[in-house]
């Protein structure tokens, strides 16, 4: 089901500029240019909440959006882009990564990787630093009606097996926001943390 209401609420420069702790929320990341903006609209059901764009790494800050009055929906600019300033990716870093570890309302990161390629390094060091800190999250692959039916397959067992090597286990999703394949999984998958019916530990 698409949200009934979804509100911008702020952009928060730097951890410090959060919104108080008042709803549990998610958190959608992953490279610049992936699809987590368009992945974001589908999942919430409307066209324009987040801006989509050609021009990557445009967003710099947590942008943060309230939904059905019962979540907050955190949209991270991409990582990834080779524009930005060393010393502002530094900054976003630090930023990033104290957000990921005090933030006590955060219930899941989506990890939005693209389903047409291998998980880069970028990706993977992510993922492992997520793990590693006791982070939950879930791996959804975007852009999936690129893709054949075998390509599908070959791109979640890539990932399955990436996650295998990492010791790790959560939950791989294949999604398109074009088809909107997937996309009610997702919303599943939000409901299901949001509402803490997950074991994470
Ligand atoms: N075919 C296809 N294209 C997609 C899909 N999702 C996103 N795109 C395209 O991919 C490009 C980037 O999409 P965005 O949603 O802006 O990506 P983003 O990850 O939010 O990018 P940044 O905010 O810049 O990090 C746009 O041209 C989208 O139209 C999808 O499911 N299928
Ligand atoms: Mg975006």
């Amino acid at each position: 089901m698409s949200a009934k209401t979804a509100e911008f609420v702020l952009s928060a420069p730097a951890f410090k500029d959060c919104p108080p702790e008042t709803l549990p929320e998610v958190c959608f990341a992953g490279r610049s240019n992936v699809g987590k903006s368009s992945l974001i609209n589908a999942v919430v059901g409307r066209k324009k909440l987040v801006k989509t764009s050609n021009v990557p790494g445009k967003t710099r800050a947590m942008n943060y959006f309230r939904i059905d009055e019962q979540w907050f929906l955190v949209d991270l600019p991409g990582y990834g882009y080779a524009k930005v300033s060393k010393s502002e990716r530094e900054r976003w870093d630090t930023e990033t990564r104290t957000y990921f570890k005090n933030r006590g309302a955060l219930r899941l990161v989506i990890s939005c990787v693209d389903s047409r390629h291998e998980p880069q390094k970028l990706d993977e060091d992510f993922v492992f630093w997520l793990g590693s800190n006791g982070i939950p999250f879930a791996i959804v692959l975007t852009k999936s009606d690129k893709l054949t039916a075998n390509q599908k397959q070959t791109a979640t067992s890539r990932v399955r097996r990436m996650l295998k090597n990492m010791n790790m286990e959560v939950p791989v999703l294949l999604t398109s926001s074009e088809d909107k394949d997937g996309i009610e999984q997702v919303r599943e998958l939000i409901s299901d943390f949001v509402n803490n019916n997950y074991d994470t530990d």
